[in-house]
């Protein structure tokens, strides 16, 4: 490991640009064991928007040509929109740059494949940024199932529930078009839900074996609106608005996922559930601190607070029952990605894994089609 800071690169400077951005500003204070690193350059193709996050999120330079960016840092970071995280993804490990990439890991499988191949030939870590895998009460619960405390695995639930698109009139935007996001709530939700129920049960359960999927488009066109918010034209929308889907694992273990961007009155609601023979968990991101835990024998849930310091990553923060919030799990994701980097060793979640996320979310899709079962493989 060397003394010199790790230069960054990040493509995409919105939502997850701030949110990965402020994740690297915490480290030095909170993480004081992480690599060292300058966030040295932000990509985009507005130059005036650009500059001026560059400036708030404490990046030195700007790129408008991704290419460009790839050699002039040690690590990549891939947060644009979905269509564009296969070709630079792709060139920057033909490189020898590690990348860490956000969900879903593309937009169509056969994208996903590609950038899994890259990673296979590639010397360095390349990440899929499923953040929630990095909630205190997440680690928490899997250990917990991995220690037996709720027996054999039979089933598990996750429900990823945003009412965003609830308003017929809400505008026209990237995530409701194929060709740049691949699906709707399925990828941009359900690849949350899928990947976390596996993190958490997958060693007990194995992969999905075979699925059932139902995709729906509750609004078929929006607006897109000028600078003004005038209407400027409607546009169709090309992706799912929600979807469900049933699941069976390679055990048998059955497992039911939903995602919608219709749940009125649900803005942020992501909660998974486990049963198993001797228990059953529950987790939802509302209440992120919490973890509600049933043992054979007990006639109700127990809500256990994990803030204590004993609790994976809580000694890093606050004192213990100091709670922790969303933007952490990105913190946390930032160390576990860097220290990897550093280290020259794998990096969990990879993108063999979002790969296989990947797979699922086709299955889904193609069994929807067919109004079938279908095979994962
Ligand atoms: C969509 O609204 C979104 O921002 C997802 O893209 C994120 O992955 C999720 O964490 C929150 O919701």
């Amino acid at each position: 490991m060397t003394d010199e800071p790790l230069a960054i690169g990040v493509l995409g400077y919105r939502f997850m640009g701030k949110a990965h951005a402020n994740a690297m500003a915490r480290l030095p204070m909170f993480f004081p064991d992480a690599p060292a690193v300058e966030r040295h350059t932000l990509v985009g193709r507005d130059e005036e928007a650009l500059a001026a996050a560059a400036d708030r999120f404490g990046f030195a330079h700007t790129e408008t040509d991704w290419a460009d960016a790839i050699e002039a840092v040690d690590v990549f970071y891939n947060l644009g929109p979905n269509h564009v995280h296969v070709e630079p993804s792709v060139a920057a490990l033909e490189a020898g740059v590690p990348v860490l990439c956000e969900k879903p890991l593309a937009p169509t499988l056969e994208g996903a494949e590609r950038m899994r191949e890259a990673a296979a030939n590639a010397d360095v870590p390349a990440g899929c940024a499923f953040n929630y895998r990095f909630v205190p009460a997440i680690r928490h619960a899997r250990n917990l199932i991995a220690d037996g405390a709720i027996g054999e695995v039979r089933h598990v639930r996750g429900r990823y529930l945003q009412d965003w698109l609830v308003d017929p009139d809400a505008p026209w935007a990237w995530r409701m078009d194929a060709d740049l996001a691949g699906s709707g709530a399925l990828g941009d939700l359900g690849a949350h839900s899928i990947d976390l129920a596996g993190f958490l049960v997958g060693d007990a359960v194995g992969g999905i074996d075979r699925v059932s999927g139902h995709l729906e488009t509750f609004v078929e066109e929006r607006p897109v609106l000028d600078e003004d918010g005038a209407v400027e034209e409607y546009r169709d929308v090309t992706v799912d608005d929600a979807f469900s889907a049933q699941v069976a694992y390679e055990s048998g273990a059955m497992g039911t996922f939903e995602a919608s961007r219709f749940a009125t009155g649900h803005k942020n609601d992501h909660t998974i559930e486990v049963h198993g023979s001797a228990g059953s968990l529950r987790f939802s991101l509302e209440q992120l601190n919490e973890l509600e835990v049933l043992r054979e024998g007990d006639r109700g849930y127990e809500t256990v607070l994990v803030t204590d310091e004993s609790d994976p990553y809580v000694d890093r923060w606050w004192p213990p029952g100091h709670v922790l919030g969303w933007e952490h799990t990105f913190v946390h994701e930032n160390y576990e990605f860097l220290s990897a980097v550093a280290e020259g060793r794998e990096f969990s979640p990879s993108f063999e894994e979002g790969y296989r996320v990947q797979r699922t979310l086709d299955a889904i899709e193609r069994s929807d089609e067919r109004g079938e079962w279908v095979s994962v493989a």
